[in-house]
């Protein structure tokens, strides 16, 4: 598979085993469009957008993905989606908008480090691909 499938298909083989360039991110060594910002978690532009506005919101723990939360992590899963919807909000996205977590390879994740893709400006679609 080509592009952002066979991506995320080969990211799946060394999955949750290193720091990723989200890591990076929270730590300002790699630049990025910063949203929000809180003891707990980033919000920020993804580099390649699929939509008008997409944003990511991570945990500033970095947790690999989603099937590897555990029932202590609900407050900070909450949380994530409170600042999603916050962000969403300041960023202008009355008509509504897409929240979507991609989990392990069937999911097409293709960075190990869990985040909410935040996506609108415009009409989506059902079913996603
Ligand atoms: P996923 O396939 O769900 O693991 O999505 C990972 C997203 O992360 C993808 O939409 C592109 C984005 N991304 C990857 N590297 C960077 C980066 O260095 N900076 C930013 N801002 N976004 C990135």
């Amino acid at each position: 598979q080509d592009g952002e499938v066979g991506k995320a298909q080969r990211a799946a083989a060394g999955a949750g085993t290193e720091p990723t360039i989200f890591s990076r991110i929270i730590a300002r060594t790699v630049p990025a469009t910063i949203l929000y910002e809180d003891e707990e978690c980033l919000a920020f532009r993804d580099v390649a957008p699929q939509a008008p506005v997409h944003f990511l919101v991570i945990p500033k723990r970095p947790i690999p993905r989603l099937s590897c939360v555990e029932p202590q992590d609900a407050q900070l899963l909450g949380h994530l989606m409170v600042v999603a919807a916050r962000t969403a909000k300041a960023e202008g996205l009355e008509d509504g908008y897409r929240l979507v977590i991609n989990d392990g390879k069937h999911g097409a994740q293709s960075v190990y480090h869990l985040h909410l893709h935040v996506l609108g400006g415009r009409q989506m679609g059902w079913p996603p691909g």
